[in-house]
């Protein structure tokens, strides 16, 4: 220990509530710090808990630290991740009201870790009936099947999501796991075709070809002693992974596809579909004398229409409409590469929302489900230095996440004042529901617009979509172009870009490929000719075609669809902090917390739940604590609670600005006043022992 530090310089506040100057992110970004020197990685805003990851192994997750916080309020024990799972469990247990976990950071943070850390938590704590321990087994085996064919190495993680997760867990009426339920949203189908220099593709393509069986690949017609022959593989020259072993995550995924449930045929046949996505890649066109396309490689293509039944010729030809009659047309070369591509992120993303199918069916509850608790392991904000379709999605999504977060807090921050009898206190914040709309409203927000540029005839481009925001959002406080800024060149804001200013922080958005993403324009092509072929030939295509629609669209009614699962539930929520790029235990890196703590909307989320009252305490509890320090309250109060409570905070000074008495709380509004009262405890108490354990929080 440092000397001449007091515990509480040493290790800061576990409560940010508890911050003196809780507006300045300078004591924000400290306080992590000097938590995170100490291997303290949790961190509280009230009930928000604030993980910063720590790139090693900690000590703190074995069975006995879950039974240590089992059953203990938030402010009894420092915090951690079991704290705040077992509140929900609590609180669906005692009041039967259905939880859920919100988990938001940046990529590399901990959302992933996280969520499998109250997973466990459940799997292990909770009771069990007869018949749940396989189900236990499934919703903890769902995982690695679900990060095989979703999670890929990228410069950032090792291990990165490349799919949004929510997935309930459902407990009967004695809080026994009986099922699971996985909702999954906007998989990186672009992974599939094309890897970042230093990336690789979804680990299932090298897991399968370093261990599958010999036979087995032999009948997918792969070839494991060249890897190097698959294009789909070398975009990213990255063939192996230090901190990977596809070999032993191969032996892990093929026990779990047995604990879920899949046969040995359906394996067989999602593996088909993998080397299928393979084979297409190897698929190479030429141009004829006459300038025609066609296939110069026959062999792969031979594996995909076996899988797919995708007939051959749809590949280098296309829809066209010709003195008013449909007739099929060759593509160009160049068109066929990108349709090639398109049938591949096509299929591959089928397959992917297929087994998140199977796997639901596998933790489909046998008997009556009492409750929920559901997890949301989400993409953070993203920013970077080029931010196109993608970046708008994730970023719409987490602005709706925000306004779900104040919605909420204030919603339930008012409910306790008035069940408390305390009159309500504005509150004065931020509400980004302006930013919402700008994006998602009717016939006037981004997407809307958007998807009329897709639908129109003619000569739609990204420039045009362009031109049509400025027309009709110019003005808006919080969209900004290039042109919009009064002719002046903005030097921030490039001539094929929009920026909106999120309720984090302000991001560009290069508008090129809007168009293209949004319809699945290519798919929507190939679509088309396999439909007149199946008409024209009878085709025996077997392959379910993906509905295809406008893509933000569907996001935008899938995450209304979320929206509508989470506020039917109380919430709590996980902000994960990455505290270094190099992913080394240690090192903390002031600019990038900083960045995050900003994009994470941490300092709105304090100033929330700071805008009233800062902690509230039961009668008892309060009185239980500081009782010693008056001498009517010590040894026991034998009167009514409140009287007790009344007599002893005038014992101690509190004016009346400082804290409200409710029906069954005291409210205090500033943390300068508990930390006197923890002091003047101090003094009555002086051992270190004590007077570290009571850091601990009071909320
Ligand atoms: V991404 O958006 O999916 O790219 P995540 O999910 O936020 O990202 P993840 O949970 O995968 O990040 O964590 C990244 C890595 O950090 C893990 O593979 C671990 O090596 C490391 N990590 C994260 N949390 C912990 C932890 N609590 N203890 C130890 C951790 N290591
Ligand atoms: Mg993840």
């Amino acid at each position: 220990m440092e000397s001449g530090l007091s515990a509480r310089d040493r290790v800061g506040v576990q409560d940010f509530l508890l911050l003196d100057n809780y507006t300045s992110e300078a004591a924000f970004i400290e306080n992590l710090r000097r938590r995170y020197k100490e291997n303290l990685i949790y961190t509280y805003i009230g009930s928000v808990l604030v993980s910063v990851n720590p790139y090693r192994e900690l000590e703190i997750y074995s069975k006995q630290h879950m039974e240590r916080y089992r059953g203990v309020n938030f402010y009894e024990i420092s915090p951690h991740i079991y704290a705040l799972a077992d509140n929900s469990y609590r609180a669906v247990r005692t009041e039967r009201k259905d939880q859920c976990i919100l988990i938001s950071g940046e990529s590399g943070a901990g959302k992933t870790e996280a969520s499998k850390k109250v997973l466990q938590y459940y799997t292990t704590m909770c009771p069990t009936r007869n018949n749940t321990q396989s189900i236990r087994e499934r919703l903890l085996q769902s995982t690695p099947v679900l990060e095989a064919f979703g999670n890929a190495k990228t410069l950032r993680n090792d291990n990165s999501s490349r799919f949004g997760k929510y997935m309930d867990v459902q407990f009967d009426y004695k809080g026994a796991p009986i099922g699971g339920h996985i909702l999954n949203y906007l998989l990186e189908k672009s992974r599939v075709v094309h890897q970042n220099h230093g990336e690789r593709n979804f680990h299932i393509f090298y897991q399968l070809l370093e261990s599958g069986d010999g036979a087995l690949l032999k009948r997918l017609g792969l070839d494991r002693t060249n890897p190097q022959q698959y294009h789909y593989l070398v975009k990213g020259n990255c063939p192996r992974v230090s901190s990977i072993s596809d070999k032993n995550s191969w032996k892990v995924v093929s026990k779990a596809f047995t604990v879920i449930g899949f046969n040995e045929e359906e394996v067989e046949e999602l593996l088909k579909v993998v080397a299928s996505v393979l084979h297409l890649g190897n698929t190479q066109f030429g141009e004829d004398e006459y300038g025609e396309t066609h296939l110069t490689t026959e062999m792969p293509i031979k594996y995909v229409s076996e899988v797919s039944y995708i007939p051959v010729l749809s590949l280098t030809h296309k829809k066209i409409v010709a003195k008013g009659e449909e007739m099929i047309g060759p593509l160009s070369l160049e068109q066929a590469v990108s349709a090639r591509d398109a049938l591949a992120k096509a299929i591959y993303g089928r397959t992917f929302t297929w087994l998140v199918q199977k796997i639901n069916q596998s933790l489909a509850f046998q008997v009556k489900c009492s409750s929920v608790i559901g997890l949301l392991d989400i993409y953070g904000f993203e920013v970077f230095q080029n931010n196109s379709f993608e970046q708008f999605c994730i970023n719409y999504c987490n602005e709706k996440l925000q306004q779900l977060f104040i919605e909420l807090t204030l919603k339930s921050e008012q409910e306790e004042y008035e069940a408390e009898g305390i009159g309500w206190e504005t509150v004065e914040y931020f509400n980004n529901k302006i930013i919402c709309d700008l994006v998602e409203e009717k016939f006037k927000g981004i997407i809307a617009i958007l998807d009329e540029e897709c639908l129109r005839p003619g000569d739609a481009c990204d420039l045009t979509f362009l031109e049509k925001l400025e027309d009709r959002l110019g003005g808006h406080a919080h969209f900004v172009t290039h042109k919009l800024a009064n002719g002046k060149i903005r030097k921030a804001v490039g001539r094929e870009e929009f920026r909106l200013l999120h309720y984090a922080g302000e991001v560009n958005y290069n508008i090129n490929g809007f168009l293209d993403k949004n319809n699945d324009l290519l798919y929507r092509n190939l679509k088309e000719v396999i439909m007149m072929m199946i008409v024209r030939r009878q085709s025996n295509f077997r392959f379910t075609l993906l509905s295809c629609g406008q893509a933000a669209t569907q996001f935008k009614l899938s995450l209304a669809k979320l929206m509508d699962i989470l506020m039917s539930k109380q919430p709590s929520y996980i902000r994960c902090i990455k505290p270094n790029d190099a992913k080394q235990p240690g090192r903390f890196e002031e600019v990038l917390v900083r960045h995050q703590v900003k994009y994470l909307g941490l300092m709105e989320n304090l100033r929330v739940r700071r805008a009233g009252f800062a902690y509230r305490r039961s009668f008892e509890a309060f009185l239980q604590r500081y009782k010693p320090l008056c001498p009517d309250t010590w040894p026991n109060w034998q009167g009514k609670l409140s009287d007790g409570v009344s007599t002893l905070v005038k014992h101690l000074d509190y004016k009346a600005e400082e804290y409200k008495l409710g029906r069954s709380k005291i409210f205090i509004r500033f943390p300068k006043t508990l930390f006197l009262t923890e002091d003047a405890l101090e003094l009555k108490k002086p051992t270190i022992g004590e007077r570290e354990k009571r850091l601990i929080m009071i909320q």
